[in-house]
C-alpha cells in the first residue's frame, strides 16, 4: 500500500468552518505541535466558510486536510482530503448514494493522489452527524466490531473513523474494534476535554481527533497535543 498523508498523524485538531475562531486561538492550534489540522463539519459548511478557514490555517505550516462531504464545498488546496461515508445507516445515500452522484458529476475533476475514503461508525445518537445520517447508534458492541471489520476487511476502507462526536466514547469497545482491524486507519473523535482522556483514546486509536474543547477550552485543548504524545512514548516503551 502506497504510504498516504495521514500514515503518521497521532493527534488531530478538528476546526469546523461554521465556528469563528479568533487569530489568538487559531495561531495556538497551528503551533501546537500536533500532526495536522482537519477541516469538517456536519452541517453550515460551504464554499466560502471553508475557503476563508484554509487560507487562514495556509499561513502556518501544519498540514492540512478537508472532510468533503459536499461536491459544492470542493475547495482546492487542502494537503488532502477525505470523503466520508457513514457504514451504520440504513439510509444509503449516506454510505454511498452521494458518492455515486458527486463522482458523476465532478469524478473528473478531482486531485485523486490525495483523496482517501473514510468510513464513519457513528455511535453518539445526540450528535448532529448521527441526526443527519440517521445512524443506527443503538448498537451491540458485537454490531459495532463487525461493522468495523465489514469496512475493513471486506471493503479494504483506508481510514475507520469511531465517531463520537460531543461525547467520549467506550474505550474498551474502541480497543476491540482495534484489535479487530486488519488493515485501516483507525481515528478516534469524541468528547476528549483532557489530556487525561486523549491519553486514553492515544492508547487505542491511530489519530486521536480533538475538536469542540478547541472552542471551550483553549489550554486543555492544548495539553491534549503533549498527552496523545505521551501516551504513545510509553506504549512503544512498554511494548
Ligand atoms: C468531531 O470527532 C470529532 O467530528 C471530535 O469530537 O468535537 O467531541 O471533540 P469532539
Amino acid at each position: 500500500m502506497l504510504p498516504s498523508f495521514y500514515d503518521n498523524w497521532k493527534h488531530v485538531f478538528k476546526l469546523d468552518p461554521e465556528r469563528p475562531i479568533d487569530d489568538a486561538t487559531l495561531d495556538a492550534i497551528c503551533t501546537s505541535g500536533t500532526d495536522a489540522i482537519l477541516v469538517g463539519g456536519s452541517s453550515g459548511v460551504t464554499f466560502d466558510n471553508t475557503v476563508d478557514l484554509m487560507a487562514r490555517i495556509r499561513r502556518y505550516e501544519v498540514p492540512c486536510a478537508f472532510e468533503l462531504s459536499d461536491p459544492a464545498c470542493g475547495v482546492p488546496g487542502f494537503d488532502g482530503y477525505f470523503i466520508p461515508s457513514v457504514i451504520n445507516t440504513k439510509h444509503t445515500e449516506w454510505l454511498i448514494g452521494h458518492h455515486v452522484e458527486a463522482l458523476r458529476d465532478f469524478g473528473h475533476l478531482l486531485p485523486w493522489d490525495l483523496i482517501t475514503g473514510e468510513a464513519y461508525l457513528v455511535l453518539n445518537p445526540e450528535s448532529t452527524v448521527a441526526k443527519v445520517s440517521r445512524a443506527e447508534t443503538n448498537i451491540s458492541n458485537e454490531e459495532a466490531i463487525a461493522y468495523s471489520q465489514v469496512a475493513d476487511r471486506l471493503w479494504n476502507v483506508p481510514v475507520l473513523y469511531v465517531e463520537y462526536s460531543g461525547v467520549f466514547g467506550d474505550m474498551a469497545l474502541l480497543k476491540s474494534i482495534k484489535s479487530g482491524l486488519k488493515q485501516a486507519h483507525l481515528f478516534y473523535g469524541g468528547g476528549i476535554s483532557s489530556p487525561e482522556l486523549a491519553a486514553q483514546a492515544a492508547a487505542s486509536a491511530d489519530t486521536v481527533v480533538v475538536g469542540n474543547i478547541i472552542y471551550e477550552n483553549l489550554d486543555a485543548a492544548l495539553a491534549t497535543v503533549n498527552a496523545v504524545n505521551l501516551a504513545i512514548k510509553e506504549q512503544d516503551h512498554v511494548f
